[in-house]
Order: structure tokens, then C-alpha cells, then sequence
């Protein structure tokens, strides 16, 4: 009789490794002097809720593997872990909860860590990042200030977005789809003077960056189209019956025959100078309602406009058209006017139908009674230019145009300015003084220190102010009122004794920003920081220069995809500013980014609001976190939106069992001779395979090729083999399961690889095994036996074998397992597909 082994004892062996992991500090590298850095970074989680759901127990596990691979091919991985304790998402939930949001966070930060330390995860814990803690968000703050003085902060009075439910305004990159991303309430427009980092002075360098950087395709594309680089020309028109022009931005000069009206956006300034006297009234109506249209988020559900009363003249034809006033064109982008072509631009074409303007054709192709033709083609009804093609031929044009000069290059960016104003309460106070006293005399740092600014040609700087560098931080004061106000205002504001402070200029009385930073802020240098916490210049500098030159760049950025032109692009233009400050030697934070899926349960994205959140922890308690692990790695590709089930965790739990038995019992089996080559061949096969899959994030087919191997191990071995030979490959074949385990189920595999193969702790700092192709003979495959179409054993053949059935069923027939069902009967049929199975029929 076989002893029954006992089941492997996930809560006991968890937590006697993880302590001693921490005692031993295994997981924090010598930041110093290691000669091998390398910084694995999952991207920090915003305390939103009590605790973690399953989704970030996958994103962070498919980070930890990583770094344990890495470590255990010898580089000395620095994995730093903190919060993104500051913003709405925090802010949200404290108020929800009717919670001081800094009890809030120091409460839910300890569950967090706790989650995090269950999991198994290799944190270096001395070194984490609260964004919330002053000593973290003084830097922020120091960060805003050099960003200011370097020129690359606005004051600007715009419409921006409003979010009513979250009554704060928010970035353009904050808007999906006309909703706010956190609380998904329509946003509306507001005219309000706001704090800008001008991330558009660096538009072509994040363009110029992509080709620099590994990042996911999709990533790239969106960031590239989020930033939008348009090259076209400017067109001028002169107005009928004055000396004045007026340009249009266009990227189809071919079309300019067929421009048969201007359009001027109404709330473009160029309207003061085009509306005449008979139409004043009927434009100033118009533009009423537009706005009032505009504060409702109402935009383009349907094209409206007026006449200006007056017209323009189109340099190509010489012909009088009329410029129109409308809401579909956008003041802010170009210079806030059109050329209306209605024959090959679909927003023209449905304007002029509703206005009945004339259409006119100059590219041949579809029809334009029932649509815009937007396609190619030859141009027709253009003088000089017909018969030229369409987009063949535009570079000629544009030629054509600008020798005439009629037109001048241009190039525009779809991207804005990023608003980092906040009225909110719990964020970084925005650090910036405001003084009326210099103010009236014309001075503040911009017009007083031109010469030190990277960004000289700024427009809209006077009177921005100062900043108190000397006097950082700013702190953010416990308030009982944090809730927001609605008014426009954040709660500071309420709080003279916050806002009233000394002119760091001239000495007079001044007034304080009291806005708080975007939480994009606290999250654009976090990076930075973390190889710095704890030094003893910690509280003098935002990072040590010598430390982030070792360790940064990021070498692995595992995160979200859905940050791709929010944290992403915000954290790549704040390096950028720093490189060019001279604080940092290189500008990009991420040079390799892996873009992981989001999970989802019952179908639907996981998320509180659904309801359909699974807590780790339930599992890890009945399961334990190495199969847990296992089980969020194997249920599909990384980059996948895998769905979580019960029934599935508790299929790996059963492997882990499984696992575990064969550890315990390999001692006591053996491999004969004839089968040790094959043995020896997968193992070399399945580490060759296991450690490219690794190093692509193909986790879950990693993990399937280990289940293959275990498979293969227990078709060869045998409980009655003494063979000596067999023995000490056995060993070898099994410490190198445990290795390959070991970044999965980091527990199972330090206890097996200590207590079981007595090998010196620990399995983490230990080599990854290496292969040799001279011992991999060929692809193996497992073929299942059937008698009757039950299954009686597995074999593991050589897969060129497994092709041909007289082999097979030789191979078959000589095992014993099978033979015993074949003694004595006679085998009416064999049923065979090859490299899969073969199926005795006997009677
Ligand atoms: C004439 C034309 C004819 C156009 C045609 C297109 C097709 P991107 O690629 O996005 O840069 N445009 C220019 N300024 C605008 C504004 N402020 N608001 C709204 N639309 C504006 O697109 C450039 C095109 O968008 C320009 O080319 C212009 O329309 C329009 F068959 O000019 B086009
Ligand atoms: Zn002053």
C-alpha cells in the first residue's frame, strides 16, 4: 500500500518563507554598489477601495515574475512598490465613505500591504513611495517649480473641462469620449484661468521618442495620435472690399477650386472683424445659444451657423465666396478657420447642404449629390492643375501655391497644454504665489528671468508669479471642510491662513495657488524617487544623482494599457524637461513597456460599480498564493483579458498537489537506461522553451510546458528502477522543475529547493538553468493509449515516431501498463491519429 501524502501545507509554508525572505532581506539589492541593476517597476496603485481586487493581483504577479526571472538570471532586480495615495480616485472614496481621505489612506495603505505581502511578492519594502506623504510631494512640488521656472508653465484663461460630479476641472486626457474617466458624468466647458504645463513645446520630441523606445505597437499609435502632427499649409484669403486676410489651415491645398466658403469659428476673434452691421445681431444670438450649447457639453450634434455678412476672396478662381460663422470649427486648433470644400470634406458637405452653399467638384470620383468624395482621383475644374492626381501630386501643389505665395507651410498638433489645476482638496498644493503687488508693476519671474528659461516665446506668462523653492513644502493642512466646493474653487480657498503668504520677491503681501496638482503629477516622476528613498540625502535632494544614474532608466514598465496618453505621456515629458534641465541624463523614464490585459469576471470588466470583484485573499487563504498565482498566469496570455473562475482555481490547486507529490516521492523512483536519453532530452527541450516564453510574457504557455514536462517525467519513471544512473538524472530533472517554478510559486518552490533537495538557500538567488541543444534529439510528443476507448497510459515518444502507427503500436505493446490489457485478446481494429493517439479495439 502506498502512504497517503500529506497535502501540501500552503498556509504554514507561505509564511515561514516569506519571513525569513524578509529577515534575510532577499529582496533588497544593495543600491549602491550591486553590479547588476536592474529596475522592475509595476506601476503603482491608487488606494481607491479597502483593499486590491484580483485584477491587480494579475497585473502584479505577471511583474513579479519577471523580476524573479531576472534575478534569477543574475542581475540584482530592484523592485520598489508604494501608492498613488493623492487625487480623485482616493479623494472619491474617502468622501463616499465620509472619511478623512489622510485616515483613509493610512488605514487602506496597510491592508494593501498586507495583499501584497500574501501574494509572495519580491517588494523591496524600504523603499516604497506614498504620493501622499509630505516628504514625497514636497518633490512633487520641487518638480513643479523647476518646470515653472524653466518657462514650461501657463496661466492661461480657457475653456476647459468641467466635470459637475467631480466639480473640478480636468485634463483633455481625462475626457473619454465626452465623460469624465473617473465618475463618467458628461464634462462640460468652462472659460476659467488655469495652471498649464506646456507638454505641446514637446510634442515632436514624444513623437521623435517612439522610435527609441520597445512599447507595444498600440501604445505608440495612440500616443502618436493623441498628439496628432499634422503638416499642411496655410491658405490666405483676402476679405472683399479690405486689406485684411485671414488663413485657413488645410491639408487638402488640392481642393482650393473647390472652396466655395470660409468658415470662422464663433468664438475665434477674427469674428469682431468679418461681422458687418446688418448681421450683428443675428451673430451675437447665434453665438448665445452656441456657447450656452458649449457650457452643456452639446457639441456637433448638428452643424449650425450664420453668415458674417461679409465675403472672401479665393486666390486660385478669384471668385467672392461667403465666410460663414459656425460651431463645428474648432477655435483652438489652426487658426480657427476653415475653407469649407463641400465636394470632398463630409462636414462641409453636410453645412452646405443645410445652408444650400454651392458645391463644387475638383477631384473626380463618387457622387457628390449624395455625399463628399473623399477618395482619390484626378483633379478636374482647377486650371493649371487639372489632370494631376490626387494625393500623387500634392506636394507639387503645395509648391505651386507657395511660389505664388499664396500659402505658407504649417504643421499643427492636435495635442493641448496639460491642465494640472485641481479644485479639489486632496492633491499637492499647486506651489505657485501670486503677488498684485509685483504684478502691478509688471514683474514676476517670467519677465524677470528670460534669460533662464527653456521656452522663451511665451505669450501668456505675465504676472504668473513666484514660487517659494526655499520654503517647500507647501504642506496641505488637515481641513474638516475637504469637501469639494463646486464654485470653481477648491477648498483652500476657503482658508486664508493657507492662501495669505509673503512675496518671495519683493516682500509684500501675496496670495498662494489654492488649487491642488493632478494626481498625473504626483505619478510623472514616482519612478525617480524610489532608488532614492532612504539615503542619507533623502530630504535634501528629489533623487540622488549618483543612484538614478545606476539604476534608471526603468528597465521593465509593467502597467495598464489604458494609461497610454495619460500617465504614459505625462511621465515622458516630465523626463524630457528634467533631461533638458541637465537633472537627469536621459529622456525615457520606460524604455521597455509590457502593456498588460485587464481581467474580467462573468464576462464584464471587473470593477466595484459591477459588483463582480474578487478579493485575492479568500483565495490565497483556501488555496494558498502560489496556486493562486499559477492560476491567474495560466488562464490566458498576459496581454489578454482574461475571465476569473472558481471552477479553474480549484483545477490548479489540484496540479499544485500534484507538484508537490512528485517532490516528495521522486526519491524513492528511478529511470531505466533505455528511456534516460528521452528524459534527458525533454528536460533540455522544456527549460529552452520555458525560458523563451518567459522572457516574452508568454507566461500561461510557460506554464503549460512545465505541465507537459511533469507529464513527461511520469511516463518514464518507475518505482521499481534501482538504476543508479537513472537516479542522479531524476535529481537533476526534478531541481530544475523547482527552478522553473520558482518565479511562479516562489513559496513551494524555496521550500522544496531547502527542505527537499538540501540545497543552499535560496532557490531565488539561485542560476536559471541552461540547456544544451546537442542533448534536445528531436520534438517529443505524448501519445494516449486507449483499449477500447479508455484510456490506459501515455507515452512519450519521439514526435517523428509518434507520425507512424506501426511504431506506436510496437512502442505501445512492450509497455506493461497497456500490454496487461492486450494478453490473450484479439485486436479487431486499431484506430490511429497520428501524434495523438492510439485506440485498440479488442473483443
Ligand atoms: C479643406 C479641406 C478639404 C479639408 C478636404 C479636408 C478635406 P487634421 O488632419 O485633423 O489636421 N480644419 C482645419 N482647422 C480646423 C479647425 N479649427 N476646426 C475644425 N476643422 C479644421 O485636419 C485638417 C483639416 O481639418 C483641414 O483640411 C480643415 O479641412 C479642417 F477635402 O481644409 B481641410
Ligand atoms: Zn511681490
Amino acid at each position: 500500500m502506498k502512504s497517503k501524502i500529506a497535502k501540501f501545507d500552503h498556509k504554514s509554508v507561505e509564511t515561514k518563507w516569506q519571513k525569513i525572505w524578509e529577515e534575510e532581506k532577499l529582496y533588497i539589492p544593495d543600491i549602491d554598489s550591486a553590479p547588476k541593476p536592474f529596475y522592475n517597476l509595476w506601476m503603482y496603485p491608487y488606494p481607491s477601495a479597502e483593499g486590491l481586487h484580483a485584477g491587480h493581483a494579475f497585473a502584479s504577479t505577471g511583474s513579479d515574475i519577471y523580476g524573479r526571472y531576472q534575478r534569477m538570471r543574475g542581475n540584482d532586480v530592484f523592485q520598489p512598490i508604494g501608492y498613488d495615495s493623492f487625487g480623485m480616485h482616493s479623494e472619491n472614496y474617502a468622501l463616499k465613505i465620509g472619511e478623512q481621505p489622510a485616515k483613509m489612506i493610512s488605514r487602506t495603505t496597510k491592508n494593501y500591504e498586507k495583499q501584497l505581502k500574501n501574494l509572495g511578492h519580491g517588494y523591496d519594502w524600504t523603499r516604497t513611495v506614498t504620493a501622499s506623504d509630505v516628504d514625497y510631494y514636497r518633490w512633487t512640488q520641487w518638480i513643479a517649480v523647476q518646470i515653472f521656472k524653466a518657462g514650461l508653465v501657463a496661466n492661461r484663461q480657457s475653456l476647459v473641462n468641467w466635470c459637475p460630479t467631480c466639480k473640478t476641472v480636468i485634463a483633455d486626457e481625462q475626457v473619454e469620449a465626452g465623460v469624465c474617466e473617473r465618475c463618467k458624468t458628461p464634462v462640460e466647458k468652462k472659460n476659467f484661468k488655469q495652471w498649464f504645463f506646456r507638454i505641446t513645446e514637446y510634442a515632436d520630441k514624444l513623437l521623435e521618442g517612439h522610435k527609441n523606445i520597445d512599447w507595444p505597437n498600440k501604445i505608440i499609435a495612440t500616443q502618436k495620435n493623441w498628439i496628432g502632427k499634422s503638416k499642411g499649409l496655410a491658405i490666405k484669403f483676402k476679405l472683399d472690399g479690405s486689406k485684411e486676410e485671414l488663413r485657413v489651415f488645410t491639408t487638402r491645398p488640392d481642393t482650393l477650386w473647390g472652396a466655395t466658403f470660409l468658415v470662422v469659428s464663433s468664438d475665434s476673434s477674427i469674428v469682431g472683424k468679418i461681422t458687418t452691421k446688418n448681421q450683428r445681431q443675428t451673430i451675437s444670438k447665434y453665438i448665445d445659444s452656441t456657447q450656452k450649447k458649449i457650457k452643456e457639453g452639446e457639441f456637433e450634434k448638428e452643424k449650425s451657423g450664420v453668415f458674417s455678412g461679409s465675403y472672401a476672396i479665393n486666390p486660385a478662381n478669384n471668385k467672392k465666396i461667403p465666410i460663414w460663422i459656425a460651431d463645428y470649427v474648432l477655435s483652438s486648433y489652426g487658426s480657427g478657420a476653415i475653407m469649407g470644400v463641400p465636394a470632398h470634406d463630409s462636414r462641409d458637405w453636410e453645412f452646405a447642404k443645410k445652408y444650400d452653399l454651392e458645391i463644387y467638384q475638383v477631384v473626380s470620383g463618387g457622387d457628390i449629390k449624395k455625399g463628399a468624395y473623399v477618395g482619390k482621383g484626378k483633379i478636374i475644374n482647377s486650371g493649371s492643375w487639372d489632370g494631376k492626381i490626387y494625393p500623387d501630386d500634392l506636394e507639387y501643389i503645395q509648391k505651386d501655391l507657395i511660389d505664388k505665395g499664396w500659402a505658407e507651410k504649417k504643421t499643427l498638433y492636435h495635442l493641448r497644454d496639460w491642465l494640472i489645476s485641481r479644485q479639489r482638496y486632496w492633491g499637492a498644493p499647486i506651489p505657485y504665489i501670486f503677488c498684485p503687488n509685483c504684478a502691478k508693476k509688471g514683474e514676476s519671474y517670467f519677465t524677470l528671468h528670460k534669460d533662464r528659461l527653456l521656452k522663451k516665446d511665451q505669450d501668456d506668462w505675465d504676472h504668473a508669479g513666484w514660487y517659494p523653492e526655499e520654503n517647500l513644502p507647501v504642506e496641505l493642512p488637515e481641513l474638516p471642510d475637504y469637501q469639494p466646493t463646486g464654485s470653481g474653487k477648491g477648498p483652500l480657498a476657503n482658508h486664508p491662513e493657507f492662501y495669505e503668504t509673503i512675496c518671495p520677491h519683493c516682500g509684500g503681501k501675496a496670495i498662494r495657488e489654492t488649487d491642488v496638482c493632478d494626481t498625473f503629477v504626483d505619478s510623472s516622476w514616482y519612478f525617480l524617487r524610489y532608488p532614492s528613498v532612504g539615503t542619507s540625502d533623502a530630504n535634501k535632494v528629489a533623487f540622488d544623482k549618483k543612484i538614478t544614474q545606476k539604476w534608471l532608466p526603468v528597465n521593465l514598465y509593467f502597467g495598464g494599457a489604458e494609461h497610454s496618453v495619460l500617465h504614459l505621456l505625462y511621465a515622458r515629458f516630465v523626463t524630457m524637461v528634467l533631461n533638458d534641465l541637465g537633472v537627469v541624463d536621459f529622456s525615457e523614464p520606460f524604455p521597455k513597456f509590457y502593456a498588460h490585459g485587464l481581467m474580467i469576471k462573468n464576462g464584464a470588466k471587473m470593477s466595484k460599480s459591477r459588483g463582480n470583484v474578487v478579493n485575492p485573499d479568500d483565495y490565497i487563504e483556501k488555496y494558498g498564493a502560489d496556486s493562486l498565482r499559477f492560476y491567474l498566469m495560466f488562464i490566458g496570455p498576459m496581454d489578454a483579458s482574461p475571465d476569473f473562475r472558481d471552477t479553474g482555481m480549484e483545477g490548479m490547486s489540484r496540479f499544485v498537489n500534484r507538484l508537490w507529490k512528485l517532490f516528495k516521492d521522486f526519491e524513492k523512483l528511478s529511470v531505466e537506461p533505455d528511456k534516460q536519453s528521452q528524459l534527458r532530452s525533454l528536460m533540455h527541450s522544456t527549460i529552452k522553451q520555458v525560458t523563451q516564453e518567459i522572457s516574452s510574457f508568454r507566461y500561461n504557455t510557460a506554464i503549460a510546458k512545465i505541465m507537459e514536462y511533469i507529464n513527461g517525467i511520469q511516463l518514464v519513471v518507475s518505482e521499481k528502477s534501482t538504476n543508479g544512473e537513472g537516479k542522479k538524472l531524476l535529481f537533476e530533472v526534478i531541481a530544475n522543475l523547482d527552478l522553473m517554478i520558482a518565479p511562479f510559486a516562489p513559496h513551494l518552490a524555496e521550500e522544496v529547493w531547502v527542505e527537499r533537495l538540501n540545497k543552499p538557500f535560496s532557490v531565488h538567488k539561485t542560476a536559471w538553468p541552461s540547456y544544451d541543444e546537442k542533448f534536445i534529439s528531436s520534438d517529443q510528443a505524448t501519445m494516449i493509449v486507449q483499449v477500447n476507448g479508455k484510456l490506459r497510459g501515455q507515452l512519450l515518444i519521439d514526435s517523428q515516431d509518434a507520425q507512424n502507427q506501426d511504431k506506436v503500436s510496437e512502442i505501445a505493446k512492450r509497455e506493461a501498463k497497456i500490454a496487461k490489457w492486450l494478453e490473450g485478446k484479439n485486436i479487431k481494429k486499431t484506430v490511429f491519429i497520428a501524434g495523438k493517439l492510439i485506440n485498440f479495439v479488442i473483443n
